[in-house]
């Protein structure tokens, strides 16, 4: 099993910056641009409430997505291997990332992933796909308000200058449960140690926005500029925004795409599902000209989606992937 090497929380002692703490946003606040904007560019992270997200879909959800979490193993299994669609176990990503996780990868447009789950749930699986797709729906919904709302709070003309990317039929968007088990037992009776165990190791998200909804356990952490990690407390009736890097070469680096990771440390098991809005895969990543001040040059080469995603799988889960696209 994977460790970190750095004692618990040990990256306080290095915070030089004063946190006072994850941006809160209530989008029914005639002022929420505003706070959208200023989140995305300090931290690219915030919490979302009066979202709009009924809560009885949540829980519809959840509770399919424990049910099948409490399969056995070997039924899961027939789910998998996750390539990149379908159950995967402890191995993210094709290049020797592992975490103290399990999960299950879906897209959102397409139905592969989910004829590997048919086939062994039969009529299951039908209700299971029936509320992934309310549940998509209704998030991918509030994930085009809120880049609307960031249109608006950057004066961007059209509103829909980002959200259209996820409207399209072609958005290559994705969809993920992640079940981190409780710690294991021995591990738990030995805090002496004071490690961490890691459930997701640390990654940006290669998309335009995620959007997290987890149960009531913690594990999420994200990263500041200066490299302290901050745990971010969990509340499942809110959901918790990422920018993506598409986002932030949109934005030529106003936006940051923020670090994070999930630690699992907890005796109680961590369930989140996270809906992940990319652009179609012919789609130009580059920053918006209605963006670009004067002068202003590009900080990226220019890019497709697909090239972008092409050479993510590639790389291991911490590697910086802007880097390649960055101009020097
Ligand atoms: C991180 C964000 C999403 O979870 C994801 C991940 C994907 C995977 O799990 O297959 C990747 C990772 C993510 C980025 C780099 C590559 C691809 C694992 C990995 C090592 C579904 C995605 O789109 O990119």
């Amino acid at each position: 099993m994977v460790v970190l090497s750095k004692p618990a929380f040990d990256h306080f002692k290095n915070c030089t910056t004063f946190f006072p703490g994850i941006p809160l946003v209530d989008l029914s606040r005639p002022d929420s641009k505003t706070q959208l904007v200023k989140a995305c560019e300090e931290f690219g992270f915030f919490k979302v409430v009066n979202h709009g997200v009924p809560i009885p879909l949540i829980k519809e959800l959840e509770s399919e997505a424990v049910r099948f979490f409490s399969l056995p193993h070997s039924d899961k299994a027939k789910a998998g291997p996750p390539d990149p669609f379908g159950y995967g176990d402890k191995r993210i990503g094709p290049n020797g990332d592992v975490g103290w996780v399990e999960y299950l990868l879906l897209t959102t447009n397409t139905h592969s992933g989910y004829q590997k789950f048919a086939s062994i749930f039969g009529e299951a699986a039908e209700n299971f796909r029936r509320v992934v797709n309310e549940y998509v729906l209704a998030v991918r919904r509030m994930a085009c308000e809120i880049l609307e709302m960031l249109a608006d709070g950057l004066k961007i003309q059209p509103r829909n200058a980002f959200s259209k990317l996820l409207m399209d039929e072609k958005s290559d968007s994705v969809f993920r449960l992640n079940h981190y088990p409780p710690r294991p037992q021995a591990q738990l009776q030995d805090q002496s140690n004071g490690r961490n165990l890691i459930g997701f190791g640390e990654h940006t998200d290669p998309q335009i926005i995620s959007v997290l909804r987890s149960n009531n356990t913690s594990g999420l952490q994200i990263s500041l500029k200066d490299g302290s990690w901050i745990p971010v407390p969990p509340d499942q009736t809110s959901f918790f925004i990422n920018v993506g890097d598409s986002l932030q070469v949109m934005t030529n680096g106003r936006f940051k795409s923020v670090r994070h990771r999930v630690v699992a440390n907890s005796s109680k098991s961590r369930l989140s599902m996270i809906y992940f809005g990319g652009p179609p895969l012919s789609e130009k990543i580059a920053p918006l000209a209605a963006l670009m001040e004067g002068e202003e040059d590009s900080l990226y080469k220019e890019f497709t989606w697909f090239e972008y995603k092409n050479n993510a799988y590639k790389t291991r889960l911490a590697d910086n992937r802007l880097g390649l696209f960055e101009k020097i």
